[in-house]
Formats: structure tokens, sequence, C-alpha cells
């Protein structure tokens, strides 16, 4: 679809500002490049073309419905869908397997800049995973774990040990449905071996393996991932910073650090603190260094340092047009390939730093994980060497900046909801049953230049709190409410509902909840599990009043959690259509079938509006199943009451 004027692609203000200034100083983005790809390939957006093998490509049309081989458009469609999966899945999954790896170097004391953050965390997964930890040092522990963790990968024939964090009816269902995934590393190589040419055919059975691969991810990789990174850089708690590319400053040398592994971004985090690199900085002219995230990075140095969000996946470009950013240090998933060609136009330096990703027409200087703190160092210290390239008179910064607080993980959540002895899920889940608040939906993934940035993401969002549904957010779609200063319970409340407006001042919580980044989704899934854990709303996922959506989205990822979410019981909502259009079969398997087998379904709705009434109505049929579709009286909550909250 062709949205014009080009300023209206974007919706905040200092996104809308530099699209201007792109346009002035002729500076090519993904918006005008979405231009020139305008009337998109039909047969790839319906899912059947079919390159998997050189008899091909074949495209499945009425006239010639058979491919060279004789597949039919439901293998096609469905090969296809799983590759997808299998892309996503293993993004998350190898982004986990590097923490994993980190997590066992420290164990065995090989490392000296990154140590256990959080020996709390630490042990209670221990616990979960029936690892001894009482009386034993944590690096024992934490060695042990690691290599629990990297057997998930790598096991044979054996089922993840991760889901057993599910809760036990759903365990049985996966069992029963056959899609319980052996370790991680093999559900990819089996999907992509399933997939190549002659192999896997029964458009049923493909579907299944992609919810197992999926699943993989979900309960494996991401959740690993999740696990991992609070151990070693500290479990997430509520922190105050600010969003938009309005957080840049004049005076100060600006580094960027974009992409998803957060390894490194937590060093500089370290490193811009260094009194050295503020002589440094103070030495070429600058009142210091700003350290800001793009995309998921963004969410996760947000989470764990108050460290300001510059912007989303499709501010990447956007922010070297301002002209006043010395480094972006990009590493792994969503980094476009064009940076380099934008900051073309300005000094700003493009540094690639991971051994698995490199760009051309970028600098690449490989992070030295084992030597964490000096590579750092470097970096920052070519960005402050940069800094004398500046050129004034290219220089816009937006002032367009919205405070927000980030950092909601289940524990910081369950501490909200009861203190720090008495945290529990029970007055979240007292408040469902009363009807104050409708259910809970997370409102996840990217940004996509096929639509107006941000606008489906808000505008759900806002109706969906009036409508006193409590919302979760991760990647870009978090970004997307800080920047409309949605992340602020203030601004947030005024926007709520009469019950969830209630139930958040009474125990103090925003109802909008930063979670994290696209791994985080993992967090939802934990906090569903507790919701069903802590009793009385069902005792599968698939029976809360629970929903996903993923409203502008864009990545393989998001078409691997939006399936771990279905294959978990958790009806997912796409704001566009995924590429299965080709095959009825498999599209209505997945968008209605699949909820017989599962208890939930993928939905499509391209209006924000209707997807709401859609949500609505999976809510209230949820809580119509389990009996508390009767209209609560409302109650204030007192000092008193709080205190007698059975918890
Ligand atoms: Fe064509 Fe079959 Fe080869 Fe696919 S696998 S490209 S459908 S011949
Ligand atoms: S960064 S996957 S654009 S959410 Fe995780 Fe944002 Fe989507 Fe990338």
């Amino acid at each position: 679809m062709k949205i014009n004027p080009m300023i209206d692609r974007v919706s905040d203000t200092a996104s809308r500002e530099l699209l201007a200034k792109a346009g002035l100083e002729c500076i090519d983005t993904c918006f005008s490049r979405m231009d020139t790809q305008q009337n998109q390939c039909k047969f790839g957006k319906t899912g059947i073309c079919c390159r998997i093998c050189h008899m091909g490509p074949c495209r499945i049309t009425k006239k010639s419905p058979l491919g060279v081989c004789g597949a039919n458009a439901d293998t096609i469609v469905a090969r296809n869908y799983l590759r997808e999966v299998v892309g996503g899945t293993s993004a998350h999954s190898d982004h986990g397997r590097h923490l994993v790896l980190r997590l066992k170097k420290v164990a065995q004391g090989q490392d000296h800049d990154y140590q256990i953050k959080d020996e709390r965390a630490l042990r209670k997964a221990a616990r979960a995973y029936g690892i001894e930890e009482t009386g034993r040092s944590r690096n024992d522990v934490a060695l042990d774990l690691a290599n629990l963790f990297l057997g998930e990968y790598m096991s044979q024939e054996e089922p993840l040990e991760t889901l057993k964090l599910a809760p036990l009816k759903q365990q049985n269902t996966w069992q029963r449905q056959s899609v319980a995934p052996l370790g991680i590393d093999r559900m990819v190589v089996e999907s992509m071996h399933r997939t190549t040419m002659g192999v896997d055919h029964d458009y049923m059975h493909l579907i299944y393996q992609a919810f197992r691969t999926a699943l993989a991810d979900g309960w494996g990789g991401s959740r690993i991932a999740l696990i991992v990174a609070d151990i070693l850089f500290g479990t997430p708690e509520p922190v105050r910073s600010d969003a938009n590319l309005g957080i840049l400053r004049e005076d100060t040398v600006n580094i960027l650090v974009h992409g998803h592994e957060p390894e490194l971004s937590e060093m500089m985090a370290v490193v811009v603190q260094d009194p050295e690199i503020k002589k440094a900085a103070a030495a070429v002219g600058a009142a210091g260094v700003t350290l800001a995230g793009i995309c998921c990075t963004a969410n996760e140095i947000l989470m764990r340092h108050g460290i300001p969000i510059a912007g989303s996946f499709l501010q990447q470009e956007l922010a070297i047009i301002t002209g006043a950013v010395e480094t972006m240090v990009i590493d792994v998933q969503c980094c476009m390939p064009s940076l380099p060609d934008v900051a073309r136009s300005y000094h700003t330096e493009i540094v690639s730093t991971s051994d698995i990703a490199k760009t051309g027409g970028a600098t690449h200087m490989a992070f030295d994980h084992d030597n964490a703190m000096a590579s750092a160092k470097k970096l920052v210290i070519r960005a402050i060497d940069n800094f004398k390239n500046r050129d004034p008179d290219k220089v816009a910064i937006p002032g367009d900046k919205r405070a927000i607080i980030g950092g909601f993980s289940v524990d910081a959540i369950k501490y909200m909801l009861g203190g720090r002895f008495r945290g529990s899920f029970r007055p979240l889940n007292d408040a469902i049953i009363s009807g104050r608040i409708k259910g809970v939906v997370g409102i996840v993934g990217c940004n996509n230049p096929k639509t107006q940035v941000d606008a489906y993401i808000n505008q759900l969002t806002r109706t969906l709190i009036q409508q006193d549904v409590l919302v979760l957010k991760t990647g870009c779609a978090a970004i997307a409410s800080g920047k409309q200063g949605m992340l602020l319970p203030e601004a947030a409340l005024e926007n709520a509902g009469p019950g969830l407006k209630e139930v958040c001042e009474a125990v103090g919580m925003p109802p909008v909840l930063h979670m994290g980044s696209c791994v985080d989704n993992a967090r939802i899934l934990e906090a569903a599990t507790e919701i069903v854990l802590e009793g009385g709303l069902g005792d599968d996922l698939s029976q809360i009043p629970a929903v996903g959506v993923a409203p502008e989205w864009m990545s393989e990822k998001a078409i691997a959690i939006g399936t771990y979410f279905v294959a978990s019981g958790i009806d997912v909502v796409l704001g566009q259509p995924f590429s299965i259009a080709g095959s009825d079969n498999v599209r209505n398997f997945l968008n209605h079938g699949a909820r017989e087998h599962f208890g939930a379904s993928f939905h499509e709705c391209e209006d924000p509006e209707q997807a709401a009434g859609l949500i609505m109505q999976l809510l209230d049929e949820a809580r119509k199943k389990l009996g508390i579709d009767q209209k609560a009286e409302r109650k204030l909550f007192d000092m008193k009451d709080r205190r007698e909250l059975n918890v």
C-alpha cells in the first residue's frame, strides 16, 4: 500500500522531522525503497513460490497447480512457513547459546569482565531445573546450569527440560499432540532437512514440525536466553529513562548500540561511566558521551541500566540522518544493510561487531568476548575520536523525547503486586476474576514500512487499556508506546478504563508494562504461567483470558513467536497476513483448526479497531468458559483491603 505524502509513513514528530530532512538531503531510506519495491510478488506474498531445488523456481497457478516435482500448493506453503519458523527460532536460540557459553566461561573462572550479577536468579533457576544448589558455590551451580542448557541445544532423544517450566496440563497437550521438541539444534536441522527437495510433503506434518520447532524457541532458546541474561546482567526492575531521537545531544559524543545480543552493550554501559572516558570526551570538546539503543539492544540496556532508547527498527536510518551520531555499533538481527550507505553522507561510522555478521561498507571490529571491557573501550574511544568530524551544518536533532519506565520482569511484577515478601500474582488473578481487569494482552513485534509506523500499535494499545485490558509489551511495539508517553504510569492511567485504573492505582502498577526485547516474549509466557499456577483461571495457558498481537510485524522471528504462542494455547492476532494465503488447507488449520488441538489459533486483522473488537471477543469467550463473565461490583482497594489480600 502506498502512503503519501512520504512524511505520513511515520507518526512521531522526531521521525517526521528526520524523514523531511532525508528528502531535502536526497537520502534513500526504507520508506523510499518501499516505493521502488511496489507491486511485490503475489506468489511470494501468498507463499506459493518454491525455489527449494533447481528444477524450479516453481510458482503455483490455476493453470499449473503442481511444481515440476509434483509438489502442490499445500506442500509448498507449509514448507515455506516451516522455514520461516526455523529462521526465527535459530535467531533467538543462537542469541541464547552465546549467553550460555558466556555463563560457562564465567563459572569456570575464565572471564574477568563479566560476573554473576544476580545470584538469587541463578539459584532460583538451578532449583527449577532440579540442580542441587544448597551449600554449593555459585560457580559450581552456574557450571551445572550452563552444561544443562548446552544439553538443551544438543539433546538428540529427550524433550527439552525447559518445557517443565510450563503448567503440567500444557506439557500434556504437547505430549498428546507430539510437538514436545527435542534439542533446539536438532529441531532446526531436522526442519531444514524435512523441507529440502523430496522429503516431507504432508502439509499437516510440516505444520506440526513448525509448532514443535517454535516451541523449541519460546520454551527453549528464548527462555534460556532471558534466564541467563538475568543471571549475568541482573533481573530487570522498573527503571526510568527517555525514548525517541530527542535523547541525542549536540554537545556530547553520541554512540548508538543496535541489534540484539546484550553482551557488548552491557559492557558499553559500564565503560561510558569510566572517568577516563569522560576525560577523553572533554579533551575533544564534548560534554560527555551519550549512549543510547536502537531496536532490542535498546530494550535490553534500558531494562538493566536505564540507558535511553533512541528509536525502534524503522528509526535506525533516521538516527544517522540527525548528523549527530559518531558511531553506530551493530551486531545481529534487524540491522539494515543500508546503514553504511546512509552514513556515507554524514560522519557516522557503522561498526559491525559480531563474528557471524558483516555488512558491506561497515568497519568490522569483532567484539572480543574474552576481553570485553577493553573491546568496548576501544569502540568508545573510536567514537570520541570521530567527534571532530561532525559537521554542525548537517546536525538536526529533533526535540521529541518522552519519559518512560521499563524493566518489568515477572519478578518485578510480582513485587509490585505483593511486595518483596508477599510477591505473588494473586492480586492480578483476583482482579481478572472480578472483572476489573478483563484480561491480559501481549502487544509485540516490529514496525513495517507497509503501514504507518506505530499507528496500529498505539491505537490498539489505547483502545485495549480503555477497555480494562492489561497490556504487556516487548520489542519495537514497546518502543512505540514509549515514544507516545504511554510507558509513563500517569499518562497511561489517564487513558485506562475504570477497573484497570483502580487496580493499577491500588498496587502501583502501570497499565502498559515494558517487558523487554524479542527474546523476552518468553517472559510473557512466564507471566501467563504464573497466572495459571496462582489458581482460579484454569489449569493451562489456553484457558486464561490472554491474547498475543503482532500489529506491525516484519521478521521471521515474529512468525516463530506467533507460532509458539498458538502452540502454547494463546490466540495470536496478526496486523497483516503472513504468506500462507496460497493454500486454503494451511490457512484453515492455522487460522481455525489449530484451536481444536491447541486451544488457540492465528487471526489476521489489518484494522486496529476491528482487532480490538476481536480481542475483546476472545477474552470474553475465555471469561465465559471460566464462568467469570458476570460483572462484579466495583470496589476500591484501600490499605486494609491490600493487607487482607489472601497471598
Ligand atoms: Fe519446483 Fe518441486 Fe523443486 Fe520446489 S522442490 S522448486 S516445487 S521442483
Ligand atoms: S528488534 S525483530 S524489529 S521487534 Fe527485536 Fe524490533 Fe522486530 Fe527487530
